[in-house]
């Protein structure tokens, strides 16, 4: 099965509800000539209503960026996972980087967000982070492998399908230098590799792993030229409509 691509933007913290509406507006006529590529917008919690209802009609997706591992109850200030899937939500990013750092989420509250989000129909994207300037080879694939397995814990072959991974070395994001595209392919294909020692290589062959860190036109065809990224994930470089546009033909 030929792996559709994905170009995903994450806003991160960025962007008001009106921001909202006019970059979808912007952004859905120009990409219906781009019907391969599967495009998606991340925002915050509170601007998911609004770019649900812009998106009504349109190729464009929605992903949340984070949620909760409880469906509800007594835990003020998080957001359930039940909630955003019932506000037509499709996707959500799980374990950012920026949230494995600043918010201390740990392999295992990963997991269980992962779980969460796939038992209420919103599909993962599971962020693999790595430090490569710090370690050694060795130590920089076991961080790797030992993230994608602990992500995966008690996720079933058949959920798999809903399933999509996202690397993110740590020192690419937000830096405006990507990682080389042939470094980016050589973890991606390590990536795949555990996945096909979990499940099997038919999963691991169907799966797309995304490419994330200072994705920009510039540097997208290289990156996407790579056997194994199956798309990419877009940070500041996206917070323009125009780049998405523009992400978006460059990987058709
Ligand atoms: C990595 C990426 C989006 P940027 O975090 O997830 O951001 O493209 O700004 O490096």
């Amino acid at each position: 099965m030929a792996r559709q691509p994905i170009v995903m933007a994450n806003w991160k913290m960025n962007k008001l509800p009106e921001d909202a509406r006019t970059y979808i507006e912007s952004v859905a006529n120009a990409i219906t000539a781009y019907p391969s590529v599967e495009p998606i917008l991340a925002g915050q919690d509170v601007l998911l209503q609004s770019m649900v209802e812009a998106a009504k009609g349109t190729a464009v997706e929605i992903g949340a960026e984070n949620v909760y591992w409880k469906e509800e109850g007594a835990y003020t200030g998080e957001t359930s996972p039940k909630v955003v899937a019932d506000l037509g939500v499709q996707y959500v990013i799980i374990g950012h980087s920026e949230r494995r750092h600043y918010f201390r989420e740990t392999d295992e509250m990963v997991n269980l967000k992962a779980l969460a989000a796939l038992r209420n129909g919103l599909k993962p994207i599971i962020a693999i982070d790595e430090q490569i300037q710090t370690v050694s080879n060795n130590e920089h694939m076991h961080w790797i492998v030992n993230q994608v397995i602990e992500a995966l814990k008690g996720v079933t072959p058949e959920q798999m399908t809903d399933v999509v991974l996202a690397f993110e070395p740590t020192q690419a994001i937000g830096s405006g230098t990507a990682m080389s595209a042939d470094m980016a392919q050589k973890d991606l294909y390590l990536i795949r590799e555990t996945v096909s020692d979990m499940f099997n290589p038919e999963i691991a062959e169907d799966l797309r792993i995304l490419y994330g860190g200072s994705v920009k036109p510039e540097n997208v065809y290289e990156i996407m030229r790579q056997h194994d990224i199956d798309g990419v994930l877009v940070g500041n470089s996206a917070l323009d409509p125009d780049n998405f546009i523009e992400l978006v033909k460059l990987t058709h």
